[in-house]
């Protein structure tokens, strides 16, 4: 064994013993600058010290909220200031949210995640927005919501609500983030994801990769996240998804091997966080997703849709599920199982109500124009 492999195994097996948060920005480049298969052994063994090694936590997202978003975020479609075909949405109904989660439920996602294109959320929107989360919460669902900024008091009330888990990523290293985004500062996050840990929820935080960044950028994006006390318990990396009218359209591909380092050097950092393979599978073939699991990559996305973009279709995931081995992970309990099932069997008949109602109305509607 070389010196340089046996010191990383000294690091990595220390890592997954007591994970920490002060590793130094030339200690992650040489996590990156290790041998391919080194780096997928050692990340592989630190995540069966935590995990089951085939389990997989499965959520489902929703886009709460199209379009029209105020922030200048030079990866995303939705921001309002580039031309990308999509119009402004208005606030979901709460009846059509449930409905997504209960579909969800049923196709056999653990978490739900509902996003929305704002800034921050405003208060007009927020009881609405609450409501979602009690319903989906006791479909027996986990709930998570990225709603942009929050503060204190919006932190409190959503996880009054029963909010287990907010999304706020922080994109990429502070070094490039100026190059991507001017209407929010490294500094805004930040403070957003101190709200959410004192309310007390769960941080979902990760970034972007192939937005044209350097190596250096992407060891000093994980180095921010490691900072975090405690980890981020879920940690998405997403390979950027390049959506005609972003002014990201056009930039060049990332080589699937080094996104492919950047989980499994996430999973070595933060030992004990779900690492999600998240945008960008649509466009990945199944060997690097693979590859991305052999990495440490323990969550994904489940569904036809990302928020706006595709994603691969459910019955593709399941194939692949199948001929790799893996199990979708179990939920952690949210409500028991009892209640949870009586709550959706009356949500299934609260639709059947309404669906005789409207079919009723619509009836005497033909027969008195008759
Ligand atoms: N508006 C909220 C915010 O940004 O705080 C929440 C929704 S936003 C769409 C959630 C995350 O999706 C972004 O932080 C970004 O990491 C990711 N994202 C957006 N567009 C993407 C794209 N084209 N490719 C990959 N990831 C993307
Ligand atoms: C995250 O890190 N990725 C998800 C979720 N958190 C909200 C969003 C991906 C969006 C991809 C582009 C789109 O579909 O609009
Ligand atoms: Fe808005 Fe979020 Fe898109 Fe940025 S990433 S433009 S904040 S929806």
């Amino acid at each position: 064994m070389s010196d340089a492999t046996s010191t990383t195994d000294s690091l990595t097996l220390a890592a997954a013993a007591r994970p920490r948060h002060d590793w130094r920005l030339d200690e992650i480049e040489a996590l990156f600058a290790l041998p391919f298969n080194d780096l997928l052994f050692h990340a592989q063994r630190v995540h069966r010290a935590h995990f089951d090694p085939n389990a997989v936590q499965v959520s489902t997202l929703l886009s709460i909220k199209t379009g029209a978003c105020p922030e200048d975020c030079k990866y995303c479609p939705q921001s309002g200031h580039y031309s990308t075909g999509l119009g402004k949405e208005k606030l979901l109904e709460i009846e059509k949210v449930v409905e997504q989660a209960l579909a969800a439920r049923e196709a056999g996602a653990s978490r739900f995640c509902m996003g929305a294109a704002w800034k921050s959320p405003r208060e007009k929107d927020l009881g609405a927005v609450l409501e979602m989360v009690r319903r989906v919460k006791a479909l027996g669902l986990e709930t998570c919501m990225t709603l942009g900024m929050v503060d204190n008091d919006q932190a409190g009330r959503l996880a009054e609500a029963g909010l287990d888990y907010y999304n706020h990523n922080l994109d990429t290293s502070p070094e490039f983030y100026g190059e991507i985004i001017t209407t929010r500062t490294y500094a805004d996050r930040l403070e957003t994801l101190g709200h959410v840990r004192e309310a007390g929820m769960k941080v979902c935080s990760g970034g972007i990769l192939g937005m044209g960044e350097a190596p250096r950028d992407r060891a000093a994006l994980l180095q921010q996240l490691v900072r975090l006390e405690p980890h981020p318990e879920s940690v998405p990396i997403n390979m950027l998804v390049k959506v005609p009218g972003t002014p990201l359209e056009h930039v060049e591909d990332l080589d699937p091997v080094e996104f492919i380092r950047a989980i499994a050097v996430a999973r070595i950092l933060m030992p004990t966080s779900h690492v999600r393979l998240s945008a960008g599978r649509e466009q990945m073939n199944e060997s690097t997703q693979a590859l991305a699991f052999l990495a440490g990559a323990n969550s994904i996305f489940y569904g036809e849709r990302l928020l706006t973009t595709a994603n691969p279709q459910a019955e593709r995931d399941r194939a692949l599920f199948a001929k790799l081995g893996l199990h979708p992970e179990r939920r952690d309990t949210c409500v028991d199982d009892d209640r949870a099932q009586a709550n959706v069997e009356t949500e299934l008949a609260r639709r059947a109500a309404q669906q005789a109602a409207a079919l009723a109305t619509e009836l005497t509607y033909d027969a008195s124009g008759a």
